[in-house]
Parts: C-alpha cells; structure tokens; sequence
C-alpha cells in the first residue's frame, strides 16, 4: 500500500476479544496515570489530544519544559505504571528488534480532536521502530516523507489496527486529520486511543 519503506499498517490485527483486554488494561493504568492535557512549549496552546503513559519513561509537554520524555506524571509526580505484558507481548511479535520498548504514550482523541503533521523526533535511537495500537473511533492518518512538503497518502486506522514505523517511515511526516464519531462501538465514551511503544534511547 505505501510507498514509503518501513511503513507496515496490520488491519483487524487485534480481534473483539483483545481489544476488550487491551482496554482493560488501559483503564487501569490511566486510573493510576489519569489522562493531562499536554501544551505546547513557549506558547502554553492546549494539545485537543489528551495524554498519559505507561513504561519506565514518559513523553510529556508543558509550556515552560516543552517537549520530553521523563519517568514521572507532570501532575501526580508517581512514577508510569508498569507497560501491560500485552503490549510487550506486541512489540516481540511486530518489532523485530533485540530491546523491549521504554515508553507506550496513551493519546486520547475526544470528539474533534486532530493531530497536525509532526515528525517524532525525541528519541535518541531512530533504529528502532514505533509501533502504534488504534482503539476506538476511526482515525483518518496522513504519512508523507522526511520534508514536510513531501506528498502525503491518507489511510484510516480502525480499532485493532496495528502500525509498524521503522526504516524510511520512522522519520516521515504524519498526523490525524479527524476522527469519525460514532464509527466503532468499543469505547463507551466515543473517541479513540492509540498507543506508541517507543525506544527512547
Ligand atoms: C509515523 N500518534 O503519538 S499513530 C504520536 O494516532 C502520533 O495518535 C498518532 O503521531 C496517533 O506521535 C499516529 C501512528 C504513528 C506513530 C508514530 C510515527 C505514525 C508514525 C512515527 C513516525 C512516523
Ligand atoms: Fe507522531
């Protein structure tokens, strides 16, 4: 489907039943992790995504630190819980790479919520890959390449879907134009979740 290398999109990778346990085991970290509102740096504009983490480091952003990985939440100062054996047991089977993952960075788009086009560029090792887990509302997704202006293919990221960033597609450009409510039944709330689990080197 994608021009672009190291970009693998695995449709319906996780079932009904493992979308359930997954969100399971979401719920439970963001109990002790509750969702915060990320902001830019300098600027202090409110990210529409809402955040959390889980693993030994976290990436967070605030106005006056802006963008970083750390071991703590900005609000409550405990360390990220634990990353759920499930999504280790993801990242050795799509990964294909000697080193578990540091960080899974929960994003929570509510209703109208986007993500504009970003290269993710706050790690250290650009050798591993990102592995990305939807839940939820569909999400219309754009990639492009390594400069902004570079075309852009849109693609739609259903609940259960997997992506794989490695090679070339670990350094694109790429964003969530929207999310279309009403299109998946799994979150009672409506909206849509996605997990990154990163190296941070
Ligand atoms: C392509 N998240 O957290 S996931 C992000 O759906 C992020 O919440 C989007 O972009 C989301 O930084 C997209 C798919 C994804 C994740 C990381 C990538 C695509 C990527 C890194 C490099 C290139
Ligand atoms: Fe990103």
């Amino acid at each position: 489907m994608s021009a672009l290398s190291g970009f693998r999109h695995l449709t319906g990778y996780f079932g009904a039943r493992a979308q359930a346990a997954l969100l399971a085991d979401l719920q439970a970290v963001l109990k002790a992790a509750p969702l915060f509102v990320p902001r830019m740096p300098r600027s202090g504009k409110p990210f529409s995504v809402r955040m959390s983490n889980c693993g030994t480091l976290g990436w967070v952003s605030d106005q006056d630190g802006g963008y970083r990985y750390q071991p703590t939440h900005p609000q409550t100062g405990e360390p990220w819980p634990a990353m759920p054996q499930r999504l280790v047991d993801l990242w050795d089977e799509v990964a294909d790479f000697s080193h578990h993952p540091e960080a899974c960075l929960i994003n929570y788009y509510p209703r109208g919520a986007r993500m504009g086009s970003h290269r993710d560029a706050d790690e250290a090792d650009f050798t591993a890959p990102v592995v990305s887990v939807s839940l939820g509302d569909d999400a219309v997704f754009h990639v492009g390449g390594r400069a902004r202006a570079d075309a852009k293919q849109r693609v739609v990221l259903k609940s259960g879907d997997v992506v794989v960033l490695g090679g070339e597609a670990r350094l694109a450009y790429h964003g969530i134009d929207r999310i279309r409510p009403g299109t998946s039944s799994l979150l009672a709330e409506g909206g849509r979740f996605n997990l990154t689990l990163r190296r941070v080197g």
